[in-house]
């Protein structure tokens, strides 16, 4: 992060950016708690290491943009407005949360009202949901784009390719963000793909490619600013790799294991929440006082949350066939 791109935005933005990563964290280790407590029917992904790709980039959005997040983008979910009950309630299976308690995952968890899509469990297929809508509001002329997430893995099955080509083609006003965390599930970077940078596939398709510090949140927030004016201005879908390491297991239930300690040691020196606060410390943009300020609404409004879901009732079970397809 250079000092340069930090004065540029003006410092209770940047207190901002704080607090939406300290929430993520806290909810996320509310979960993982709540998980191991038994309270969750489903699992729960870790976001750790992820908290400034997802806040970093969805802080940019305007009211009538859309996202279609992954699973370790709770950061764009709260940013976008979804409450931390609706998040807990969700897990819990209540009827509070944004599947009304029919699925206990990040998959469903979505809100149109909110303009999220919820996640597609099979990857790399949010990215032709969230191409879809940014087609849509080109084809209406509007002044709206569409911010997409998928892992290092989703970026090595077909629908990704699909997806960028035809955003390259359309000229789409979408932006790809990659999340290489290095593993996906328990698969390393080197057994599923031999290039260095994976941005530079966007070669492939016309369409510019980056690769970027994604432990950075000014450089995260900096790069994708200048994709949405890009897809703003008609010329089309950029493609932003940002590079981290997943500081937890897969999910919850997941001790990682097989990541080598040596790796996680010097990732975890670089955990996006930490590096940003003593670059504001060091700065001046934050002392003491702001901080513990920071952490105690952080703190208020996750328990907040964990209480409004579990006061939030079970879904009636003559709800059952509500919301759900089929063709049979
Ligand atoms: C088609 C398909 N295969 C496997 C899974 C199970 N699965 C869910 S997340 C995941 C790992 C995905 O890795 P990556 O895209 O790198 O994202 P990460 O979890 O690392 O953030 C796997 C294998 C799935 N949901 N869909
Ligand atoms: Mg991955």
């Amino acid at each position: 992060m250079s000092a340069d791109s930090m004065n540029k935005i003006p410092g209770e933005k940047l207190l901002e950016l704080l607090y939406w990563m300290m929430l993520t964290r806290r909810i996320d280790d509310r979960c993982e708690a709540l998980f191991k407590q038994g309270c969750f029917p489903g699992g729960i992904f870790s976001q750790e290491g992820h908290e400034a790709i997802s806040v970093g980039s969805a802080i940019l959005l305007e009211e009538g943009d859309a996202i279609a997040p992954m699973h370790r983008d709770l950061g764009a979910y709260l940013v976008r407005g979804m409450s931390p009950g609706r998040i807990f309630a969700q897990a819990m299976g209540r009827q509070g949360a944004p599947s009304g308690g029919r699925d206990v995952n990040t998959h469903g968890l979505g809100d149109i009202s909110l303009r999220i899509f919820g996640y597609v469990s099979h990857l790399p297929q949010s990215m032709g949901i969230a191409l879809g809508a940014a087609y849509s509001f080109l084809y209406r002329k509007e002044d709206r784009v569409a911010l997409t997430y998928f892992g290092d893995g989703a970026s090595s099955e077909g629908g990704c390719h699909e997806a960028l080509n035809l955003a390259a083609v359309l000229k789409a006003p979408v932006v790809f963000i990659l999340e290489n965390n290095q593993y996906a599930y328990s698969t390393p970077i080197e057994k599923q793909c031999l290039v260095e940078n994976l941005s530079i596939r966007a070669e492939g398709y016309g369409i510019p490619g980056v690769t970027i510090d994604g432990t950075d949140v000014i450089s995260v927030m900096e790069t994708t600013r200048e994709a949405i004016d890009r897809a703003r201005g008609g010329d089309g879908p950029t493609l932003i790799e940002c590079k981290n390491l997943r500081l937890k297991g897969h999910a919850a239930h997941d001790p990682a294991d097989y990541i080598p300690p040596d790796l996680l040691r010097r990732w975890k020196k670089r955990d996006p929440i930490s590096l940003f606060r003593e670059r504001l410390e060091n700065s001046g943009l934050l002392d003491k006082n702001t901080l513990a300020e920071l952490q105690s609404r952080v703190e208020a409004e996750t328990e907040a949350g964990v209480e409004w879901a579990e006061a939030s009732p079970w879904p009636e079970a003559a709800t059952l066939e509500e919301d759900v397809f089929s063709d049979a």
